[in-house]
């Protein structure tokens, strides 16, 4: 069997540590009844955009159907995309939030 030094093991435990961890992008959807400032007031609350922006993705969403509230870990994505969904369904909105490798 291959040798494995010290150093050979030094340099691969360095190299494994330094692998970034797969990236999820968190889409919103669009629909037809989800109020365009119910979105923006979703994107400020768990994206942290300013209005200037949560409006732009917003109308992003609106025209293509689709759009990218930011890129996470997985933990931190498939908690955005609960949280998000939870709050449209408490305030009675069909918005969707999902997920997608990046
Ligand atoms: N299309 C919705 C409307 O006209 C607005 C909307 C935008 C809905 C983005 C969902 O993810 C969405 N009221």
């Amino acid at each position: 069997r291959t040798q494995h030094t010290l150093d050979d093991k030094l340099k691969e435990a360095e190299e494994t540590a330094l692998q970034p961890p797969p990236m999820y992008k968190v889409i919103l959807n669009n629909d037809d009844y989800t109020p365009m400032d119910f979105v923006v007031e979703v994107l400020q609350k768990f994206f942290s955009m300013d209005m200037d922006k949560a409006t732009e993705v917003m109308l992003s969403v609106h025209y293509q159907g689709k759009g990218v509230c930011g890129e996470f870990t997985a933990e931190i994505a498939e908690t955005k995309v609960a949280q998000v969904n939870k709050f449209a369904r408490t305030h009675e909105h069909p918005l969707l939030c999902t997920m997608e490798q990046a």
